[in-house]
């Protein structure tokens, strides 16, 4: 049995309680982007699937999910539970009745559901800093190898982040996207742009790698001029070859009382992508850049 699962606190949390339910090993855990199991590409052959913070991908076996905008009728027979929560981590953690690890699944659900604070926003720490060590920049040879590794220290550490964040590969990665934010931060406010509670990030230009990561993708949110933003509509290239365009849609986790009439992800649903009433994406061939960046300003603007 293998799992695969999204690349995110929430993915590698969900595929390793799995793992301990199931029995497989963070090695045995893949991942893709959820866009990828949405257009079906990714082959599986021969391997029983344990599918988890991910839309359903045809051939699996299980699938665990708590994104609405996935739950399709079609799917409906698939083992395994798909229900509205904070975070597939804490459905796996209820149902399968998985011990010691109550402030790692705790605080998967807060990071999962966008519940932050300004102060961690600007200079991230604990379980919300490791969040920000894992991205889908499937390019790099090591993202991989270390949500692995992550994994298994999750595994053998759950509840214990300060060893976590003490273990010598964990503190170069953390070293590595203080630099890297330092890097980013001057680029994101040059590229961001604000008009009538939208905030606006263009980063289709980046010119490194580094910016279309998510590990910042809220930090406009803490700059002047993006603080009193409702939603940030940001855009970027998944793929270096520039093939792929890809729009994500957040609201403003800092503004309490924000916008609850548009669900998100089951607007971008619409559009062939997905995710939740806070936060959702879709990924588009580039050359519909302008025809759904329009719907997607067009319902914004309503
Ligand atoms: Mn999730």
């Amino acid at each position: 049995m293998i799992g695969i699962t999204h690349s995110d606190l929430d993915g590698l949390v969900s595929a390793m309680l799995a793992g301990i339910h199931f029995g497989f090993e963070p090695e045995d855990v893949r991942f893709a982007r959820p866009s990828d199991a949405q257009h079906g590409i990714i082959d599986i052959i021969g391997q029983e699937i344990v599918v988890t913070d991910l839309p359903y991908i045809s051939g699996a076996t299980y699938w665990f999910d708590h994104h609405l905008s996935n739950f399709l009728d079609k799917f409906e027979g698939i083992l395994g539970v798909r229900e509205t929560a904070d975070s597939c981590a804490g459905i796996l953690a209820r149902v399968f009745e998985v011990p010691g690890y109550g402030a790692l699944v705790s605080e998967t659900d807060r990071i999962d559901s966008l519940d932050l604070t300004p102060e961690e926003i600007f200079e991230p720490y604990g379980y919300y800093l490791l969040s920000k060590l894992i991205n889908e920049d499937f390019s790099e040879v090591n993202t991989v190898q270390f949500n692995h590794y992550l994994m298994s220290l999750m595994k053998d550490k759950g509840d214990h982040i300060g060893e976590i964040i003490a273990d010598p590969l964990v503190e170069d990665k953390i070293t590595e996207y203080f630099r890297m934010q330092e890097l980013a931060r001057p680029y994101l406010k040059q590229q961001m742009q604000s008009s009538n509670g939208l905030l606006l990030v263009d980063l289709r230009g980046a010119p490194s790698k580094i910016y279309t990561r998510c590990s910042f993708m809220y930090d406009p949110f803490v700059f002047d001029g993006g603080k009193d933003s409702g939603v940030m509509v940001r855009t970027y290239h998944p793929g270096l070859d520039h093939r792929e365009t890809r729009f994500q849609v957040v609201k403003n986790p800092l503004i309490v009382d924000n916008s609850p009439n548009l669900d998100i992800g089951a607007f971008l649903n619409t559009l062939g992508g997905g995710g939740h009433p806070y936060s959702g994406g879709v990924t588009i061939d580039t050359g519909e850049t302008d025809r759904v960046y329009e719907a997607i300003m067009g319902e914004l603007r309503r």
